[in-house]
């Protein structure tokens, strides 16, 4: 088949576990010889990126209001993290690594006309257009925990649809055994792409991968939408993925090209440090990062100066029920 169709200040964020993670993650990249000593010694990130453009007089991206039905299944008790914080505390190395350089970066990314193909080991590509992603298929809301390696957690309430029933429409083959996807690659709209010093050292585009048993399972989703509307540029707009069992980084954002494959594919924060980001990374207290424990998080439920809610971390980030069974086979220790 063939679908065709046409800034907050950051510093409140800089309490001290974030902190020394984010400079443990940057003295990673230092080592690897990707970051200036400067870049190290720069106190805000907005500050240090401000030469990207000073976009406050720019119109802000806009999102539109999108139809879609509550899940009664896929949601929470838990409080929300507010909306404003969702859309300004963001990993999007795209556009900046500093925590609100993408929301301060990304408002003029341009997210119409976009093309997401479905391609490799199956019976038939399939490749959606902008207006596509709103409308073939059922679009739902669904309240997932979002939980970092970097030790901090949102709650946050998404609007997509299954990852399996985009799958399914490819028909993947029987020798498909990976899913690998790919962000955008396009330097003119994302600074990350053109400097080392403002990309992290990541080698672009990002990639990200899951097993196919992974892919289809339920709880994985294709998210268009957050809080109502369609996602901003910093949430991954105008699609992107959402595994809420996983660390946040593999839930790869603007995404434009799926791929059935044989073999595991390359994975971004692998390729970049395999000792410390594995093909899995399935939220796991009991599995420390080699330079700090992953037992406890910072859930953000207000976003205020005094936010400091830590709380255990839980495995699969409470998704055990829906999962568990996909790794029955697989040491969680050696597959991290
Ligand atoms: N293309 C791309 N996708 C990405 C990232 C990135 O830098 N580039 N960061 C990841 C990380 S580390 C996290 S925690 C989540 C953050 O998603 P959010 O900003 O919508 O909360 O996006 C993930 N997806
Ligand atoms: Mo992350």
């Amino acid at each position: 088949m063939l679908i065709r169709s046409k800034s907050s200040n950051d510093l409140t964020e800089n309490h001290v576990t974030d902190e020394s993670v984010y400079k443990d993650r940057r003295q990673l990249l230092k080592k690897m010889g990707f970051v200036g000593a400067g870049a190290l010694l720069a106190q805000s990130q907005s500050q240090a990126f401000s030469l990207f453009g000073d976009d406050d007089d720019e119109k802000a991206f806009e999102q539109r209001a999108l139809k879609h039905t509550k899940s009664t299944i896929y949601t929470t008790d838990e409080k929300l993290t507010p909306e404003f914080k969702v859309t300004s505390h963001n990993n999007f190395y795209e556009f900046g690594t500093g925590k609100s350089d993408p929301s301060s970066n990304a408002q003029q990314f341009k997210v119409d006309p976009w093309t997401i193909k479905i391609e490799g080991l199956v019976e038939q590509p399939v490749e959606l257009g902008y207006d596509d992603l709103f409308s073939a298929f059922d679009l739902e809301e669904r309240i997932y925990r979002l939980r970092c390696v970097e030790a901090w957690s949102m709650v946050i309430p998404w609007i997509g649809f299954p990852l399996s029933k985009l799958l399914e429409k490819a028909k993947p083959l029987s020798s498909a055994k990976y899913v690998a996807f790919d962000t955008l690659y396009d330097p003119k709209q994302m600074p990350g792409q053109r400097s080392r010093f403002v990309g992290g050292g990541v080698q672009y585009p990002y990639v990200e991968g899951l097993t196919v048993e992974e892919a289809m399972n339920p709880l994985a989703l294709m998210s268009v939408g957050l809080y109502g509307k369609t996602l901003p540029p910093q949430n991954g707009a105008p699609i992107r993925l959402v595994v809420p069992w996983k660390y946040g980084f593999k839930s790869i954002k603007s995404v434009v090209r799926i791929r059935l494959v044989s073999s595991e594919p390359p994975t971004t924060w692998k390729r970049l440090a395999s000792n410390e980001y594995g093909f899995y990374a399935n939220v796991n207290p009991a599995v420390s990062h080699p330079r700090w424990s992953q037992a406890r998080e910072r859930r953000i439920t207000t976003g205020g100066l005094l936010d400091r809610n830590r709380i255990p971390t839980l495995p699969f980030n409470g998704y055990a029920d829906q999962v568990a069974h996909l790794y029955r086979s697989l040491d969680l220790r050696k597959f991290y």
